[in-house]
């Protein structure tokens, strides 16, 4: 297993869209133990593949208590979205130190092919739900600060591009 470096918003490839797998393969179990290594260490519930810079739709998550429930979405699909709403506070590995509000459907039905290939279908609510509306948006390309204002989305801009500059320099 090996960690991956994680792109860090304004970065350009984060608004790639990313591509079914065709099969889950050696090389995609790889892929998602990586990730799964790279998710724990960065004290993430969420890591879409996107982050890492593969542009395929495979997600990790745990939202366990314990953070020892992995679990694996391979091309997930949503299925159903509750029509009610709920609001909650998300942040992101890619936005680091920046925590805002985001509105989306409170539950959803995903169906997804899991680490060994299998079709599965999860229920999803609360963090789990929130995480995994997370996860696939990065898959299309979309980071939650594009939820917010663009006044708030402008200064997150200049903090995260002040924060890379200072860290490259040591500071
Ligand atoms: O670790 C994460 N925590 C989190 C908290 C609230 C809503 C969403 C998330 S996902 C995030 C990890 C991440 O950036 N996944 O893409
Ligand atoms: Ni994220």
């Amino acid at each position: 297993m090996a960690r991956l470096p994680i792109l860090r918003y304004p970065d350009p490839r984060l608004h790639s869209v990313a591509r079914p797998v065709a099969g889950v393969d050696e090389r995609v179990r790889r892929l998602v133990d990586d990730m799964l290594e790279t998710m724990y260490a960065s004290d993430g519930v969420g890591l879409a593949a996107t982050q890492v810079d593969v542009h395929e739709r495979v997600i990790v998550m745990d939202t366990s208590e314990q953070h020892d429930r992995p679990l694996v979405l391979i091309n997930p699909e949503i299925l159903k979205r509750s029509e009610e709403m709920a609001v909650n506070e998300e942040g992101c590995l890619s936005v680091p130190l920046i925590y805002d509000r985001v509105e989306r459907p409170a539950r959803v039905t995903v169906r997804a092919l899991g680490r060994d290939g299998q079709p599965f279908e999860l229920e999803a609510e609360g963090l789990t739900a929130v995480c995994v509306q997370h996860e696939m948006d990065h898959l299309m390309g979309k980071v939650f600060v594009e939820y917010l204002s663009l006044l708030k989305r402008d200064r997150i801009r200049t903090k995260m591009l002040k924060k890379t500059r200072d860290e490259l320099r040591g500071k």
